[in-house]
């Protein structure tokens, strides 16, 4: 099984990043009320091209989580990566609300990482290449403030389950870009967790 968010770090070693205040870095996502707190994002290819789960891009997106991390920490809660769209929760550091920087910065550093080979020329409007944006991201993206631990929980749920959803495989354990498992290891899911006609 291929687990690419492993480099991210697990959700137990970040519980002690030093960034984080100690109510929100408790296990079982219990967190504060803060500003920033937990939000649910999605975001979205340029004409849902089915790119995202290539191995180029995978690399690429790791790559800038890694480097926008370094200057603007944030803790990944849940990823999972579909071939036109993600979904991810992240939480941000207190008194800070600024994921769009954060997104805009990894967008663009997969987008320079990839370079022409992953141009399309097709999405590749005038308007597009005078922005320098490049042709794999829609520009905007859906973004959800998370009120409470049973709000993170959920959409955790629904993004673990994304894969089942959209009918790419049959259990949630079968699909390998996502966050789900790590959560087993940590002893938040169950391995078989949503798996079989019941869980749907
Ligand atoms: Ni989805």
């Amino acid at each position: 099984m291929v687990d690419w968010l492993t480099p991210m770090g697990r959700p137990r070693t970040l519980l002690r990043d030093a960034a984080f205040p100690r109510e929100v870095s408790v296990p079982h996502y219990r967190r504060a009320r803060v500003p920033g707190g937990s939000f649910f994002f999605t975001v979205v290819t340029e004409q849902r091209q089915r790119v995202l789960t290539q191995a180029p891009v995978r690399d690429a997106l790791r790559a800038a989580i890694q480097e926008v991390r370094r200057d603007r920490p944030f803790r990944i809660d849940g990823w999972v990566l579909l071939p036109d769209h993600l979904h991810a929760v992240w939480t941000l550091p207190v008194d800070d609300d600024d994921y769009a920087t954060r997104w805009r910065l990894i967008k663009a550093r997969v987008t320079r990482q990839l370079g022409e080979g992953f141009r399309n020329p097709d999405a590749m409007t005038a308007r597009r290449q005078a922005k320098g944006q490049g042709s794999l991201w829609q520009h905007r993206y859906w973004e959800h403030w998370l009120r409470d631990e049973a709000d993170v929980r959920h959409h955790l749920d629904y993004l673990h389950f994304n894969p089942v959803k959209h009918g790419l495989v049959e259990r949630v354990a079968d699909w390998p870009w996502s966050s789900f498992h790590q959560l087993v290891r940590a002893g938040v899911y169950p391995g078989d967790w949503a798996s079989g006609a019941a869980g749907s």
